[in-house]
């Protein structure tokens, strides 16, 4: 088993995209972009209902200002959701997630920001990229073969998310005979297959709270060493869920940054590429702070 000193210091991530993309560089694996150390993806839910912030970013306006905003605070990825796949939550017909995500994609297009889309749906996904998004997150690992297609055809890369059942029952009861081999073998076998048929790379998220109880989200947040001393950048996505108030007693999800906050930068410490965030900019300096701090060329050794 590996160990937090295995993986830190701040190791370098790369993803490839098939096409040129906001800040990459161009190679002989196609269009890169590369970071060292944790990085934020700030969520951008443009929603009704989503769990922590549905109809906030209701209008064009409004979505479009949250998204600079976080770019502006140093966010390296934005994350546009156009279905809330809280639990419990029903699915959305395709053309009406569409009709929300597709707008803010085409106005952002262009402004320098590299955009995901949170979305489980092949045809969502193809309208998506053609509409301006770089980066395939989807909730659903990959398992929808067409979803593959998408992504290899467009030559996007893709955020293979671990989920026990689908939303709607995810959180009933959820069962494992050992959480931690069984997420991270599904993970390691989708990465492989979307390799092979052609994704140009890929992150991966064991998907807190996606058919998971307490145990099993700290189990798999303690296990994070083996996953990120792994070939593929991981992305952890703890932003106001439940888990929060199970450890901190903060019933409002609105409530939840500072414990979100104390999770991400425990993720950060044991490898993770990513942190998905709604407080994108104070995740950021966070970040910034704690990577600071484990510069050593920073202060001279006594
Ligand atoms: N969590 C949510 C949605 N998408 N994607 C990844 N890769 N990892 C996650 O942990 C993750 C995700 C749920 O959060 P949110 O988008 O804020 O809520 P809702 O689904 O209600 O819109």
């Amino acid at each position: 088993m590996s160990r937090v000193s295995d993986v830190w210091p701040r190791r370098p991530h790369r993803l490839s995209f098939g096409f040129p993309v906001p800040g990459g560089e161009r190679t002989a694996e196609g269009w890169q972009i590369e970071w060292t150390g944790c990085a934020v993806m700030g969520v951008l839910n443009v929603t009704p209902d989503s769990f922590s912030d549905g109809g906030q970013h209701a209008t064009l306006e409004a979505a479009l200002a949250q998204a600079r905003a976080m770019r502006d605070a140093g966010a390296l990825i934005i994350d546009v959701g156009g279905e809330s796949t809280r639990p419990g939550a029903e699915p959305v017909p395709a053309e009406q997630e569409l009709d929300r995500v597709r707008p803010v994609l085409r106005a952002l297009a262009g402004e320098g920001i590299l955009l995901s889309v949170d979305t489980l749906k092949a045809e969502v996904a193809a309208a998506a990229l053609a509409a301006g998004a770089h980066l395939i997150n989807d909730v659903n690992g990959l398992r929808d073969p067409a979803m593959l297609q998408v992504c290899a055809a467009a030559g996007a890369p893709a955020c293979i998310m671990h989920m026990q059942g689908e939303p709607r029952t995810m959180q009933v009861a959820p069962h494992y005979d050992d959480v931690v081999a069984e997420v991270h073998a599904f993970l390691r076998t989708q990465a492989q297959t979307a390799l092979a048929v052609g994704v140009p790379s890929v992150l991966l998220d064991p998907g807190l709270g996606f058919g998971k109880t307490l145990a099993h989200n700290l189990t798999l947040l303690r296990a994070l060493p083996e996953l990120t001393a792994g070939p593929f950048p991981v992305l952890v996505g703890a932003s106001r869920k439940r888990l929060i108030d199970f450890l901190a007693e903060v019933p409002r999800p609105a409530d939840r940054d500072p414990g979100s906050l104390a999770l991400h930068l425990y993720a950060a410490r044991q490898g993770a590429a990513l942190v998905r965030a709604h407080a994108a900019g104070a995740h950021v300096q966070a970040l910034r702070v704690e990577a600071a701090l484990e510069d050593p060329s920073l202060a001279p050794a006594r």
